[in-house]
């Protein structure tokens, strides 16, 4: 009969089931056997299949499901859907469950905002939602997402700078230990994620308006989710090589003498970096685009002297265009010229104070503007001589409204392919809007430079926004506590996707003191970014300003990290493949470990460097009490002196005086737990054992080529292997095969010898050493000589006290088999 509704239904469609009941349909689609979508509408059509985040090819693709009744499964999940009520229940193919609606319809509305409620099993904890402050395990508290200016946030400041809605639940403990599900919201207006406040045991995540549009990843490992949330939503691209030397920032140098000063000493102090970094002071009035010609008269002059010096240089560019009308100032007069600024509700040009006055906005969610805005990067001088720009104040931050940004009413256009065409409120782009904004530099430098890979660092974003930009996590401050909030900030962009983030080292905001800068230098060198900036009137922060015992220190620690680049590039490499993060938590690497011997899921301070290096700071870096470090089972090398560890109480295993752990135990399956005493010079890091690392002969920066062997770090344990990637740095020649890959493996045979298998060079890339300089940790000394594919390695040193063993051979493009009888 027309007009009667036919009364709740769940039928089979392509790929899943839709539910309809009134004027609510769900579609619940496979698009792969491990990830599914979830679409809502509330008009009995299903909202408009378009998203800033997730690519379209994920998007729409779906695999073959098995039809059941109420429901489907796929080889990794079963779908059930609840005729009468609506209510969702994935489980594994086992049939545990992985995430379930905990009320009586999978969703609650009110007018156009909307929650949804998933049930939160007591052993669950929740990591994610990208860059946030406080612990690691956000379970116990509610979030809000919208991006903002947060001068000097604090631990409970909330929210940040970026939207990264999406959010991992993984339960350590108990049956279903070491089981991940990842959760992607994918909606762009104000959102609120609580888990487990109001009700313990359940978790909830809405937003103000838009659609009800989300991804459950069904893992099971952390790993899993993450490649997942990386299949979704875009890896992010490699970067160069250069951006993983150190970097040198402040707000700001603020004449060119000042900036070649800098230069010069750090090359003086003998402190290797990379980049120099031109704050707003470098424009005239803080005018995007303009150079300040008074301060800096010969800006390009400038550039070129600093990369003879080995240094590129990053420029800043605000999003807020001035109102200068009848000065020449082309951003403004082409942009109001051709419409490419936001309206407010009356149909003018918005208008907001930022730094240089009056300004308007760029209107980013249109194809056409974030054209003309990359045309902008030509002007002048800045495309020609900068190696990467850097957009601030993307949020956007607008001085003096009460809110701090855009009246909620102005109004942005879509004109974007994948989207119909149509005008949007601030309420829903504003989340988008520093995404889109860095989306066009990078567009736009890739337009202009089209072989060079571009480098645009962002502060606000949203999730997807890692395809275009690298992130950092805003004005900090230079306290003790922001040290030590900045490994879970970075650990929490690493699982938002953004595997290339990083902090200012020593802190923003006020002047951290010497020894805190020290620590800063020491923990920021395992971070993805290391850049060192300032605020204005605060101190100097070079690493070279406190004079020793710091400089020695901080310079020691820069040096490793530049040692340590081929492991690093190889791990970025990595990461812009898998969307792995650099820096991981430890229940990613060691997910089943992570309940029995209690891993710290909450503070998240240590953390793993790649899967091979794990850093340990103080959990309270300004405390001196010994402190205790666990490391997961599988056996552990301290990283500064090559030495195996032995946890003092799995030591007497064997002589029956075991005090934790029963006799018959292998060690090398239990946690180890080593005390360490802070020590100013020293940041405590391990090597797992059955990894092998790659280093380099130090250089000033990367635009150096080293000199002399790259080195191989052996640590014999389990499966032990080691990769590395190489290309040139800068190009995309790598996706043409212009790129060198090696995996290196190593075991021991039952008669002790020692085999290392030297794996051949792939890609046409070639490498700058000639020679390898293996050092083979934990050996006994060799009874016989050491052979290379049956020849006599002659080169060959054997330290008995540190039980090393060194080799120098030349390098092996064609692999080699190297056999070692002790
Ligand atoms: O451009 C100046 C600063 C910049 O140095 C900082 O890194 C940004 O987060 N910017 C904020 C503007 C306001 C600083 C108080």
């Amino acid at each position: 009969m027309a007009g009667l509704d036919p009364g709740p239904v769940v039928a089979p469609i392509a790929g899943g089931a839709e539910w309809r009941r009134g004027r609510f349909v769900m579609r619940v689609v496979a698009l792969r056997d491990d990830v599914l979508r979830v679409r809502i509408g509330r008009s009995r059509a299903l909202p408009e299949d378009a998203s800033w985040a997730v690519l379209p090819e994920a998007r729409r693709q779906h695999v073959d499901v098995q039809h059941e009744p109420g429901g489907f499964a796929t080889e990794a999940v079963r779908v059930r859907i609840d005729a009468y009520t609506g209510t969702l229940a994935v489980a594994d193919a086992a049939g545990r469950v992985i995430l379930e609606d905990a009320a009586d319809a999978p969703f609650s509305e009110n007018g156009h905002a909307f929650t949804l409620t998933k049930t939160l099993p007591a052993e669950t904890s929740i990591f994610g939602l990208g860059e946030k402050a406080g612990g690691l395990d956000r379970r116990g508290r509610s979030f809000v997402m919208w991006n903002t200016d947060a001068y000097r946030y604090q631990e409970s400041s909330e929210p940040l700078y970026k939207d990264i809605p999406f959010f991992i639940g993984f339960e350590p403990n108990a049956s279903r230990r070491g089981r991940a599900y990842g959760l992607f919201l994918d909606n762009t207006f104000r959102s609120r994620f609580e888990f487990g406040v109001r009700h313990p045991g359940q978790l909830s995540f809405g937003a103000d308006g838009g659609a009800i549009d989300y991804y459950i990843m069904a893992g099971p490992t952390p790993a899993d989710v993450q490649r997942a949330y990386a299949w979704l939503t875009g890896p992010p691209p490699l970067p160069p090589l250069w951006s993983f030397g150190y970097q040198q920032c402040r707000f700001s140098y603020m004449s060119q003498p000042e900036a070649l000063l800098v230069a010069h000493r750090l090359r003086a102090a003998r402190m290797p970096c990379d980049v120099i970094w031109f704050d707003i002071d470098v424009l005239e009035g803080h005018r995007p685009f303009v150079i300040n010609k008074q301060a800096y008269p010969d800006f390009p002059g400038m550039v070129e002297e600093l990369g003879q010096l080995g240094y590129r240089a990053i420029i800043i560019t605000d999003l807020h265009i001035p109102r200068l009308e009848g000065v020449g100032y082309a951003p403004w007069e082409t942009g109001a010229a051709h419409n490419h600024f936001v309206h407010d509700a009356n149909g003018r040009v918005y208008i907001g104070k930022v730094w240089p006055g009056d300004c308007a906005f760029p209107d980013f969610t249109r194809k056409a503007t974030r054209e003309w805005w990359g045309t902008l990067l030509g002007r002048e001088v800045l495309v020609d001589h900068v190696a990467g720009i850097w957009n601030d104040m993307n949020e956007p931050s607008v001085f003096g409204t009460p809110t701090r940004t855009m009246p909620l009413d102005a109004v942005h256009r879509i004109e974007e392919p994948g989207f119909a065409t149509r005008t949007a409120s601030h309420r829903e782009i504003h989340n988008v809007f520093g995404m889109q904004n860095a989306r066009a530099t990078y567009d736009g430098m890739l337009a202009l430079r089209p072989d060079r890979r571009p480098y645009v660092m962002s502060r606000a974003t949203y999730a997807g926004g890692q395809r275009t930009s690298v992130v950092w996590t805003g004005d900090n401050s230079g306290t003790w506590n922001h040290l030590r909030m900045s490994t879970p900030m970075l650990l929490g962009l690493g699982l938002g996707g953004f595997a290339f983030a990083g902090c200012d080292l020593g802190g923003f905001a006020g002047s951290a003191p010497p020894e805190l800068l020290t620590r800063w230098f020491q923990l920021g060198m395992f971070n993805p970014i290391a850049r060192g900036h300032a605020d204005k009137g605060s101190r100097h922060r070079e690493p070279y300003v406190d004079g020793e015992p710091h400089s020695s220190i901080r310079r020691a620690a820069i040096e490793e990290r530049y040692r340590l680049l081929p492991y690093i590039y190889t791990l970025a490499e990595e990461a812009s493949r898998t969307g792995l993060p650099m820096m991981r938590p430890l229940f990613m690497e060691f997910p089943d470990a992570a309940g029995g011997y209690a891993l710290d899921l909450e503070g998240g301070n240590q953390f793993m460097w790649g899967s091979a290096l794990l850093v340990a700071p103080a959990p309270f870096p300004e405390e001196v009490d010994r402190y205790q470090v666990i490391l997961p089972p599988g056996g552990w090398y301290d990283y500064w002196t090559g030495a195996r560890i032995i946890d003092p109480a799995l030591a007497t295993l064997t002589g029956g005086s075991g005090t934790t752990a029963q006799a018959g135990d292998d060690p090398e399956q239990m946690p180890h737990r080593v005390d360490r005493v802070p020590q100013l010079d020293r940041l405590p890091v391990f090597v797992r054992a059955g990894h092998i690392i790659a280093r380099q002969p130090l250089v000033q920066s990367t635009s150096e080529t080293p000199q002399g062997p790259l080195e191989l770090l052996i640590y014999p344990g389990p499966d032990c292997h080691g990769s590395i990637y190489l290309d040139d740095g800068l190009s995309f020649a790598f996706r043409d095969g212009a790129y060198l890959r090696v995996h290196h493996r190593c075991h021991r045979e039952p008669d002790g010898a020692t085999i290392v298998s030297l794996g051949r060079h792939e890609g046409t890339f070639g490498p700058w050493w000639t020679r390898l300089e293996l050092a083979i940790h934990d050996a006994a000394a060799p009874t016989g000589p050491v052979r290379l594919d049956g020849a006599v390695v002659t080169d060959m040193r054997y330290d008995a006290q540190a039980r090393v063993l060194r080799l120098g051979i030349p390098d092996q493009p064609s692999g080699g088999r190297l056999v070692v009888r002790s």
